[in-house]
């Protein structure tokens, strides 16, 4: 299933997709009006998110669908969002070009322990079709489209669509600049919804096109299995001696990355799709 969040004159709704229509939970039960609130029921009653919505269904107001996609905002209140890098051989070598230590990438991409680093909090991320920010003080900037595993107390309930906004001249400066180069204004986003019902998500196809003034500037595909490491390992690093807060994403790292000398602009737009999930587009602002 795929949980959206809505916004209806003021109130929440948590919106359920199935493979028969889309249903406006919060409808039947007002108390499930968020995946936070649909994930913590789910662990007092013993059941997955999935069971507490599903004889729901038949009682709730549906919805179209369309609607549904076209209205949405970000679907989940997360306390923190994490993201994995140097998971793809091309992230990897789009690394060692920008920077002014390479060989410290090659080392992370074959190290038993990826690197993991701290990447936004809910008043820096972005919904669906919100802007994302690219920094004024930094002249290389780029999306990356990464796939979200969302976490509740540290365990995956689902996944989503991610976006590691990014200053590749902050980063590729220093690695001490990383924090810089990756958490400020509008850094991050996510959406459009949560999807429970990934079987592999090892095997996602992936795409991203970016356009500018009505052209496409930018179109790549790719597929997570190109992933050198797997989403239980990185999950596993992420909570390992470190005490999670409830609502987490860990983004899992990019393996779409446009050709040097492009850098992402105000009033650019960026598309992302990945399998199963949905597609996530944001307008960028400077901040
Ligand atoms: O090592 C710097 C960041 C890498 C990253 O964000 C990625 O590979 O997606
Ligand atoms: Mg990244």
């Amino acid at each position: 299933m795929r949980y959206y969040q809505l916004s209806r004159r003021g109130q929440s709704i948590l919106a359920v997709e199935t493979d028969s229509g889309a249903y406006d939970l919060t409808s039947v039960k007002p108390d499930l009006d968020s995946f936070g609130a649909l994930v913590r029921t789910a662990e007092i009653t013993d059941c997955t998110p999935d069971e507490v919505a599903e004889p729901h269904l038949s009682g709730a107001d549906p919805l179209s669908t369309e609607a549904v996609r076209e209205t949405c905002g970000l679907p989940i209140d997360v306390d923190e969002v994490w993201a994995a890098g140097v998971t793809y051989q091309i992230s990897e070598e789009a690394r060692r070009g920008e920077s002014s230590m390479p060989e410290m990438y090659v080392n992370v991409y074959d190290a038993e322990r990826p690197e993991l680093f701290f990447k936004s909090t809910r008043d820096r991320t972005v919904g669906p079709d919100d802007a994302i920010g690219v920094r004024t003080d930094s002249d290389w900037n780029v999306p990356e489209p990464e796939l979200g595993v969302v976490l509740f107390r540290g365990e995956p309930v689902g996944y989503t669509v991610g976006n590691d906004v990014s200053s590749r001249s902050i980063e590729g400066e220093n690695p001490l600049y990383l924090p810089q180069a990756k958490v400020y204004d509008r850094c991050c986003s996510l959406g459009p919804c949560i999807a429970t019902d990934i079987r592999d998500p090892q095997t996602l196809d992936m795409s991203m096109q970016i356009s500018r003034d009505g052209e496409t500037v930018y179109d790549g595909s790719t597929n997570t299995a190109e992933m050198v490491r797997t989403c239980e390992d990185l999950v596993s690093y992420y909570t390992r001696h470190n005490t999670v807060p409830d609502l987490a994403v860990l983004l899992t790292g990019t393996s779409l990355v446009p050709e040097e000398g492009f850098s992402l602009r105000a009033d650019d737009h960026v598309t992302i799709e990945i399998e199963n999930i949905g597609i996530l587009s944001n307008p960028v602002v400077s901040v």
